[in-house]
């Protein structure tokens, strides 16, 4: 038992990294790793326990709304809640931010999170994931406001997620690398599996929805075409994996090597993907592990979003191709101004 590294015995060892002689930071963390072997538990009996489906509602993403989705995001809420140290919440799956009853004032943290991404794949048995972000603010003492939140990506202090797949793993960052652990449900603790993740460099998968080809930009298809034409051969062995779940494709990204891309397109002009809760906290995550991720124009994590839920292109995985891409999009972008210039 003593060599088995727990996730609560790994934060108190990495404590004095991230947390001074406070351990609040400590109990927060494990608190959301708590929350999500309670989600775990409820989407492994989903099925049992009648609480597949959707309830009807949309969100203020105008996304419908499963009953999981509900039950993941009152947990996470309820229990961030109680928590002294965290001041305001804000959720894919809420339109306002919400202050927390124990922490409005003195609370130090802000915390974000999707608590149930690629809901649309629960009834279909297919990987889901929760995704987390944890800001720090300024001052205390006083209610914490929306702006508090919209800030760039590089001021998280920790972000991270959990993947409902084959089993369980919780992966994250404080900015000291990136570690992964797997729920042992014997034990009913996370325990330490995946020790200094790194991206590898090879782009085992590309991951991109191809059916919304009809409406990308030019860089996106030269991009695609690129890899998927093999005539690199770095992409000789690269093959198409997309599940529908943001988490689990970056994850899996993360684990074999590849490349994520959401763009922006004709149909969806600022992307599809939320900043706050999606995009900055998978972007901390894969470059800690030695990747990159960038809208095409920025590195993500220099983008302060302009609302809790303001949506973004996300490109990320592999440095290489993160940066191709960047490169196909200025070329795309200054050619179409030049071309702009010539006609006025
Ligand atoms: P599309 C799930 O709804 C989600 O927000 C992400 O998890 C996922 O990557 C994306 O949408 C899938 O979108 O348009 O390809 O179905």
């Amino acid at each position: 038992m003593s060599d088995i590294m727990t996730l609560s015995r790994y934060i108190l060892q990495r404590k004095r990294n991230y947390d001074g002689a406070t351990g609040d930071f400590t109990i927060l963390l494990t608190h959301l790793a708590l929350a999500m072997k309670v989600v775990a538990r409820q989407v492994a009996k989903a099925g049992l326990l009648d609480v597949l489906g959707k309830t009807g509602d949309h969100n203020v993403q105008g996304e419908q709304v499963t009953k999981l989705d509900v039950i993941a995001n009152e947990l996470l809420i309820s229990l961030l809640n109680d928590l002294p140290m965290v001041c305001a919440i804000a959720s894919e799956e809420t339109d306002e931010m919400c202050l927390t009853h124990a922490g409005r004032l003195s609370g130090r943290y802000l915390v974000c999170f999707d608590p149930l991404d690629g809901s649309s794949n629960i009834d279909v048995n297919v990987t889901i994931g929760t995704i987390f972000s944890i800001r720090k603010r300024a001052e205390v003492g006083c209610e914490a406001t929306p702006e508090d939140f919209l800030k760039p990506g590089s001021e998280q202090v920790c972000a991270g997620y959990a993947v409902y797949g084959s089993s369980t793993m919780f992966v994250y960052t404080t900015g000291d690398g990136v570690d992964g652990f797997t729920l042992d449900p014997g034990v009913g603790e996370f325990v330490l599996s995946h020790p200094d993740m790194r991206i590898p460099d090879k782009v085992t998968c590309l991951s991109v929805n191809s059916t919304n080809r009809k409406n990308w930009y030019p860089e996106t298809c030269a991009f695609v075409d690129h890899i998927s034409s093999g005539s690199d051969p770095r992409y000789k062995s690269t093959s198409s994996r997309y599940v529908g779940t943001l988490v689990a494709d970056v994850h899996r990204n993360l684990l074999v090597g590849g490349v994520f891309c959401y763009p922006d397109d004709r149909k969806s002009r600022r992307g599809k993907l939320r900043i706050l809760y999606e995009a900055h906290p998978l972007a901390f995550v894969v470059e800690q592990a030695g990747g990159s991720a960038t809208d095409g124009n920025r590195r993500i994590l220099d983008i302060v979003p302009d609302d809790l839920h303001a949506r973004v292109p996300l490109i990320l995985g592999n440095t290489r191709e993160v940066e191709l891409y960047g490169e196909m999009w200025q070329r795309a972008h200054v050619a179409e101004a030049e071309n702009a210039d010539a006609r006025a």
